[in-house]
């Protein structure tokens, strides 16, 4: 079973790198980031001087958390979205003892484990019910959840790294699952001046640029590929038009590749696009939210760097 998933990973990782590749403008889906290394890096990214959203959500929730508790119901459950260590929930956790039960929801189950274990000792009373999935496909929560109140809990402005439509269908889609009775914590990383943003994503130790460039690292060991990772070079630019910075692999020159057995032309200045982050204002977000089935009804945002958290209700 462990290597026929693995088989399906790789045939699904090959089939989107050779269609990315051969596009008219190459691409690549950014959750190829996240192996064991890109997660490593990811959270090296965290800890970097010039990535405010990590340390600035974490001041915030820690500011507004018994705020977020008054609107938590008794016997709720909490269900998060690509929880990882779970480390902002703990603030949540701590503010709302009403909170029953608690469905981290990740891809990788060694994250998952390593989290319901370090909760265990903290939380006795709380019922953690991990569920390994892609929360962008289709979520079943536990049957033990039926009929207790839902809160889903979204941080890390993971939600900007969709398209618009894409983040739209996301909310409806958890609009469905999460039910009528439910409510969504999302965090928001807000437009800023830009060479706050750009230092954000091209941090002085290249740690940024060491986690775009894994992308190609995974292309040579997963795919096959003979890449010379000094030939391309890491670059964030931020699109005025849509509100987001953008990151991307430069070929530093004329040359062809070959991924998964398929060769690919770069002109010298050509890129791979590899993320989109999207950047918010409380309005931006609140049209995102529009039609999708929840209503906001709270933004909270933090002054020192703008980011929001926003509650948003499920629409009767
Ligand atoms: C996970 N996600 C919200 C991060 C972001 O800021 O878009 C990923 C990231 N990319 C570069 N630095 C961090």
């Amino acid at each position: 079973m462990a290597s026929k998933k693995a088989t399906d990973h790789e045939r699904e990782f090959a089939k989107d790198a050779i269609a990315g590749l051969g596009a008219h403008t190459k691409v690549i889906s950014p959750k190829y980031f996240y192996d064991a290394a890109g997660s490593e890096l990811f959270e090296q990214i965290c800890l970097t001087p010039e990535y405010y959203p990590t340390r600035t959500e974490l001041a915030l929730l820690a500011m507004i958390a018994p705020s977020l508790a008054d609107g938590i119901p008794e016997a709720a459950t909490l269900v998060e979205l690509g929880s990882g260590a779970s480390e902002k929930t703990r603030l949540l956790l701590d503010s709302a003892p009403q909170i029953s039960s608690y469905v981290p929801v990740d891809i990788s189950s060694d994250a998952l484990e390593q989290a319901r274990l370090r909760l265990a000792v903290d939380y006795e009373r709380l019922e953690i019910l991990p569920l390994v999935a892609d929360f962008t496909k289709s979520l079943v929560l536990p049957r033990q959840t039926k009929g207790a109140p839902v809160v889903g809990f979204f941080p890390g402005s993971t939600i900007g790294n969709f398209e618009p439509d894409e983040a739209t269908q996301l909310l409806r889609k958890l609009r469905l699952e999460l039910g009528d009775n439910s409510q969504l914590i999302v965090g928001v990383d807000l437009v800023k001046d830009t060479s706050t943003l750009l230092k954000a994503y091209d941090d002085a130790s290249g740690v940024t640029a060491r986690f775009n460039k894994n992308l190609l690292v995974r292309f040579n060991r997963e795919l096959d590929a003979d890449i010379d990772l000094d030939l391309f070079e890491h670059r964030a630019v931020w699109n005025t038009a849509k509100e987001r910075i953008e990151m991307h692999l430069v070929s530093l020159i004329d040359q062809d590749v070959t991924v998964a057995g398929t060769t690919f032309h770069f002109r010298a200045g050509e890129s791979i696009h590899t993320e989109n982050s999207h950047k918010f204002t409380p309005a931006s977000f609140g049209s995102l939210v529009h039609g999708t089935g929840w209503l906001v009804t709270k933004a909270w945002t933090s002054d020192v760097q703008p980011f929001g958290v926003f509650r948003l209700v499920a629409d009767a």
